[in-house]
């Protein structure tokens, strides 16, 4: 074992993180929500007044973005991100089927906001799916998707989105090691064939698009978790390992072999300079940077075995790293780290890649007495750190400058992340925290055998940490961000653009054209009907012949607030949502001949249940 490494207790832990859930801190009869009138004082929000906080929660395998207000914890949106959702129409409309490319489901991990000065700017939203390989941004003026990038040569990036201070790039460095191009590779051939790729991401606000800059083919191993750097420490950026052991099979045990993995510590203008330079091989279309052949960039940093989380501090002087098989978190220190590249002071290399000793670089080992299962760290704006305890269910406070810990609060149960206010940013607010909890057990009314998750917010201002307030949760909280509610600025009424392309404000302008065998409708949406053809007798009505592709444009003409028309054919299983103002695709081939009626699916007036036409598909 490496001096100074903490011996992992790992086969014990290993247990308890498998066996179940163990509650070291938590009478599991007792909660620690109180009910007590001043804490639903501090969490009540009146009727016509406002949250103070959004929270955005990553929901995990349903693929989609759960939007709470904070501190009521009421949830008030779900964003449909790389899921389809049939309550906006979301996969059905031609843009968002075309963003889809087909996938039913997705698994959004950790949602990240972008950044101007290291602080929220309040205007995009990013987020990765681990199990299609996606990026996706969400504007935060609509709450929809903008665009979803289809990243190759990559499997699983669960280790992002993080942004650069500035949203430069979102880093996507992945979970499974592949052979790149994904091409077909055995097993045996893991440690030459394979590579754990980091995928450089653009974000280009004028097209609104993501763009892939370049790609890193980093070692064999699975990367875990990732943080950008902050102030002086802002061309860099640190991610976890895990299985450096390179095992193919029963991970469990194979994977925490030895007592050390490592923290990639790169520095992203090096490898930007690198790309510029022509230092990178092209596979797939995609600049591959080879660490091995050029060096500079990317270096190794030891760590207790199979790190989790690894976070940068608001001043961007430290980042810690929390051992999920090792009851610590290690504070390493970016200025040491910088001091031991100048100095060469290395012990070895992984794959051409110098590791940087240990001594040199970490500053302190912080371990809570009982504190088990350290997962992922947040900050507040007085210079402490929160970790969240998975196994003894509680979060830490701790300081960061001393190790010493201040304040535990015990949560129902095992919390995965916690989220801070403005927390990733570089100035955290420190006044709420939420424990994302994967287990609700006993917390809930019973839904059968599988229970919510829960997220719980604790108050901070005091001089205990204490539970004010606990909301359910659908599968599966990962992470989530917390943004001050003033910085959104949303649009509620889509702006009425005549040059909008196949947008019609004029019911007179409403059209049915023909083109050999598709149908193009030029149509309006408003209370309480459609117009598909302003001349017609029955103006509400399309007839097409079977096999026709029909292609609908709908506008929504009614500028006024909150007011949405569905539009959903019967039996042809179609359904969109056109906001106030907007204008929608949909397109579909007509197979089937017959008679389907078309409705309205939103509420929007009295005489809504009267907002229906008729598709006629004359047989062939
Ligand atoms: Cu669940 Cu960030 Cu995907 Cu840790 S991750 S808990
Ligand atoms: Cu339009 Cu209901």
């Amino acid at each position: 074992m490496k001096k100074g490494i903490i011996p992992a207790i790992s086969g014990l832990l290993a247990g308890f993180l498998t066996a179940g859930v163990f509650f070291a801190n938590t009478d599991m009869g007792e909660k620690t929500v109180a009910n007590a009138s001043s804490d639903a004082e501090k969490v009540y929000v009146p009727f016509g007044k406002q949250d103070e906080y959004y929270l955005f929660a990553s929901g995990g395998h349903s693929g989609q973005l759960f939007v709470y207000g904070v501190p009521s914890m009421r949830r008030i949106r779900t964003v449909p991100v790389f899921t389809p959702d049939a309550a906006t129409g979301y996969g059905w409309d031609k843009k968002s089927k075309e963003m889809l490319g087909g996938y039913t489901w997705g698994d959004l991990h950790h949602p990240a906001f972008s950044e101007t000065k290291g602080e929220y700017d309040g205007k995009y939203l990013f987020a990765t799916d681990v199990a299609n390989n996606r990026a996706a941004v969400m504007d935060l003026k609509t709450f929809t998707v903008e665009d979803i990038l289809n990243v190759p040569n990559t499997s699983g990036p669960h280790c992002a989105a993080f942004v650069t201070e500035n949203t430069e790039y979102l880093f996507l460095p992945t979970r499974f090691p592949v052979p790149i191009n994904r091409e077909y590779a055995k097993l045996d051939d893991f440690s030459t064939k394979y590579k754990g790729v980091m995928s450089a991401v653009t974000f280009n606000e004028q097209t609104k698009k993501l763009e892939l800059a370049y790609q890193v083919a980093l070692p064999p191993w699975s990367y875990d978790l990732s943080d950008a750097g902050k102030k002086t420490s802002a061309d860099w950026a640190v991610l976890t390992t895990y299985n450096t052991e390179e095992a193919t099979t029963n991970l469990e045990i194979n994977a925490s072999q030895k007592d050390r993995d490592y923290i990639v510590l790169f520095n992203w203008k090096e490898l930007e300079k690198m790309v510029k330079e022509g230092k990178y091989d092209t596979v797939n279309g995609a600049k591959i940077v080879n660490p091995a052949k050029h060096k500079g960039a990317i270096y190794l940093v030891p760590v207790a075995k199979s790190p989790h989380g690894v976070d940068v501090t608001p001043d961007g002087k430290r980042f810690i790293a929390s051992g999920k098989l090792a009851p610590a978190m290690t504070v390493f220190s970016f200025e040491k780290a910088f001091e031991a590249i100048k100095n060469k002071k290395f012990d070895g290399e992984k794959y051409g890649i110098p590791v940087l000793d240990y001594a040199s670089v970490m500053e302190r080992e912080v371990n809570p007495p009982n504190a088990l299962g350290p997962l992922h760290t947040q900050f507040d704006d007085k210079g402490f750190a929160y970790t969240t305890m998975f196994i003894s269910s509680e979060i830490v406070k701790w300081n960061v400058e001393t190790g010493e810990t201040v304040d535990r609060v015990p949560v129902q149960y095992s919390p995965g992340h916690s989220v801070a206010a403005e927390g990733d940013s570089v100035s955290p607010d420190g006044k709420y925290i939420v424990a994302l909890n994967k287990i609700a057990k006993d917390s809930y009314l019973s839904v059968g055998p599988s229970h919510p998750e829960s997220m719980q917010l604790i108050d901070l201002t005091g001089s205990k940490m204490k539970v004010i307030q606990t909301a359910p949760v659908d599968p599966e909280p990962h992470y989530a961000q917390i943004i001050k509610a003033d910085k959104i600025k949303t649009i509620e009424v889509l702006p009425k653009d005549e040059k909008r392309p196949n947008s019609v404000w004029k019911q007179e302008d409403a059209r049915i054209e023909r083109k050999g065998n598709e149908v193009h409708v030029y149509g309006i949406a408003m209370r309480s009907k459609f117009i598909f053809d302003g001349k017609a007798e029955r103006k509400d009505v399309v007839t097409v012949k079977q096999g026709d592709k029909v292609i609908f444009h709908l506008t929504n003409i009614d500028l006024d607030e909150d007011i949405t028309h569905g539009f959903a054919v019967n039996a042809y299983n179609q359904n969109m949502e056109i906001q106030p103002g907007e204008t929608k695709t949909m397109e579909f081939v007509a197979d089937k001949a017959g008679t389907y009626p078309i409705y309205c699916t939103n509420f929007c007036s009295a005489l809504h249940q009267e907002m229906s036409g008729y598709l006629l598909v004359e047989p062939k």
